[in-house]
């Protein structure tokens, strides 16, 4: 079992894809591409990506479509044994924005191909220029930010976007390189354990979102009124920021008490996982919080590198906008 940690939860789900399928997966990935990737618009690459799903084994495609309808093991999937243990990656990218090049390409791809099967990847315009495969790596400066460049700091509890109503419905990140420190965390909206009066403060629209710090926003930032736990009971979904949400009203004290109560169980029943070479995590992010542990950059071209896509579950929503949402 890879949630190794775990302190709570039902079993993790894991998929492994064994080795020769993966160099099989690799070879077949690669005779995709024919030019370089970063010519290619978004639509383009997601059109060239369509042709990855064929290629997945098929239990593969299988276990994800049950994950999809009814996440019976969980609302976090884990794939394993993506990338043949051979290929030599590059330097660790610089920047959550940086182009991507040589075999990175190919990972790229995978990575886009697999999301296919949840919906359709998108970016916003105001984060990381847009681009729609970002890499989550630490950059100088940045250690202790609230955001993927982080690296000495922990990445503390937060949603994907919980500032936007259309924030991501799922979150895929693949790991191109790992470290031993920067575990993933996960905790899942129906793992919480809270009191009944606890849960129905969370449940009214008694919270503020403040947009999070990784957006370049043009114009006034968007304050968010919100309930932070909806949904049905079997299934409840959560949007919560350790940083970015407030109570609406300073004086509401049950409120503030309610958030402290839950950022505590969040600690309770977390998940967590550290991310190898060839993992690539998918996430709920309508159900799961997630959070990074402090690791060590070194910035020498070996550090902790995963790329990240976000999906948007309905084509209809999908269709408001595109693949690059404006502000
Ligand atoms: O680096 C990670 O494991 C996750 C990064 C992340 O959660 C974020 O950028 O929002
Ligand atoms: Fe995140």
């Amino acid at each position: 079992m890879s949630f190794d940690k775990r302190v709570a939860g039902p079993p993790a789900s894991e998929i492994r894809v064994q080795p020769p399928d993966a160099e099989e997966l690799w070879d077949a990935i690669g005779r995709l591409i024919d030019r370089d990737l970063e010519t290619f618009t978004p639509d383009e690459f997601v059109d060239l990506a369509l042709a990855v799903q064929p290629l997945l084994p098929s239990d593969v495609r299988r276990r994800i479509i049950e994950y999809r309808r009814r996440a019976p093991n969980g609302d976090v999937q884990l794939l394993r044994g993506l990338l043949p243990s051979d290929v030599a990656f590059g330097p660790t990218a610089t920047s959550q924005a940086a182009q991507i090049s040589g075999p990175a390409q190919r990972a790229a791809l995978l990575l886009v191909g697999v999301t296919l099967m949840f919906g359709e990847p998108f970016n916003y315009a105001s984060l990381w220029d847009g681009r729609l495969v970002q890499h989550m790596v630490p950059v100088r400066g940045k250690e202790f930010s609230q955001t993927s460049q982080s690296s000495s700091g922990m990445l503390d509890w937060h949603v994907e976007d919980g500032f936007r109503d259309d924030r991501c419905d799922y979150a895929t990140l693949l790991c191109l390189r790992g470290d031993p420190a920067g575990a993933s965390r996960y905790a899942q909206a129906r793992d919480l354990q809270l009191s009944p009066d606890v849960v129905a403060t969370l449940r009214e629209p008694r919270f503020l979102m403040r947009p999070d710090t990784a957006h370049v926003l043009t114009g006034e930032a968007p304050i968010r009124r919100l309930a932070v736990l909806t949904g049905p009971e079997s299934a409840p979904e959560i949007c919560y920021d350790m940083h970015g949400l407030t109570p609406l009203d300073d004086a509401d004290t049950a409120a503030a008490a309610a958030l402290r109560d839950l950022r505590a169980c969040l600690d309770e029943v977390r998940i967590s996982h550290v991310m190898e070479r060839g993992d690539m995590l998918i996430f709920d992010n309508r159900r799961v919080v997630h959070a990074r542990t402090p690791f060590a950059a070194r910035f020498d071209g070996t550090d902790r590198w995963l790329m990240r896509t976000m999906i948007c579950g309905s084509a209809v929503t999908f269709r408001r906008w595109g693949r690059r949402v404006p502000d």
